[in-house]
């Protein structure tokens, strides 16, 4: 049993729904924890886990995530939840009214603890930001981001279309290819 450990109902409904195709169990631990100021995704989740350590008793997995815009060398990427709370999908779009390119991407990067082991997982998602918000589904920047290769925003997507696309799939995938071991010869 892995207890996945995010304030975000929406995380907690793309890993769950993927874990459970493949009959891996987890649990929602509803709980917030420390994100230090750093330059990567992978310092952040790296960190809470001594913290997390001493809290949590069983096998846990952490979620740091972000969009990170070209046009301003990959801003607001670490910072995307202080941004999105504060301008909002609106304020990304006024941002980027005048940019040269609206190309982004998001990063995940999940921590697993299992046992005594740490083990870090990234998943990346490469889009564009569309010129409006679209759409009501998924939670944070995905009314503004379209996936390469679809036309929907992620917020007009069903959560099994996300994942055929998004960044935390691609983590999940990493994650379960982990959990299955080396293939036998
Ligand atoms: P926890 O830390 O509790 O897991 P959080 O929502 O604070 O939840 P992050 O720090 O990883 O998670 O997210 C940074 C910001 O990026 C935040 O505003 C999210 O809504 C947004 N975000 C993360 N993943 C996203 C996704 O798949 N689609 C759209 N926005 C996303």
């Amino acid at each position: 049993m892995i207890g996945f450990v995010t304030t975000n109902e929406g995380k907690y409904r793309e890993v769950a729904a993927m874990l459970a195709d493949a009959g891996v169990k987890m649990v929602h631990e509803d709980r917030s924890y420390p994100e230090i100021q750093a330059d990567r995704l992978e310092k952040v989740v790296r960190f809470a886990a001594t913290v997390l350590d001493d809290q949590i008793e069983g096998d846990y997995l952490i979620d740091d995530s972000g969009l990170f815009l070209d046009a301003f060398g990959g801003f607001p990427g670490v910072y995307s939840s202080y941004v999105h709370k504060r301008l909002g999908n609106s304020g990304v779009l006024k941002l980027l009214a005048d940019a040269k390119t609206r190309a982004a991407r998001f990063e995940t990067a999940f921590l697993l603890r299992q046992g005594e082991a740490h083990d870090v997982f990234h998943g990346e998602c490469q889009g564009t930001i569309a010129a409006g918000e679209r759409g009501t589904g998924g939670f944070g920047f995905d009314p503004i981001f379209v996936p390469e290769g679809a036309t929907k925003t992620f917020a007009e997507m069903t959560v099994t279309e996300k994942n055929r696309y998004s960044h935390r799939a691609r983590a999940v995938a990493a994650l379960l290819a982990h959990l299955r071991g080396p293939k036998e010869p």
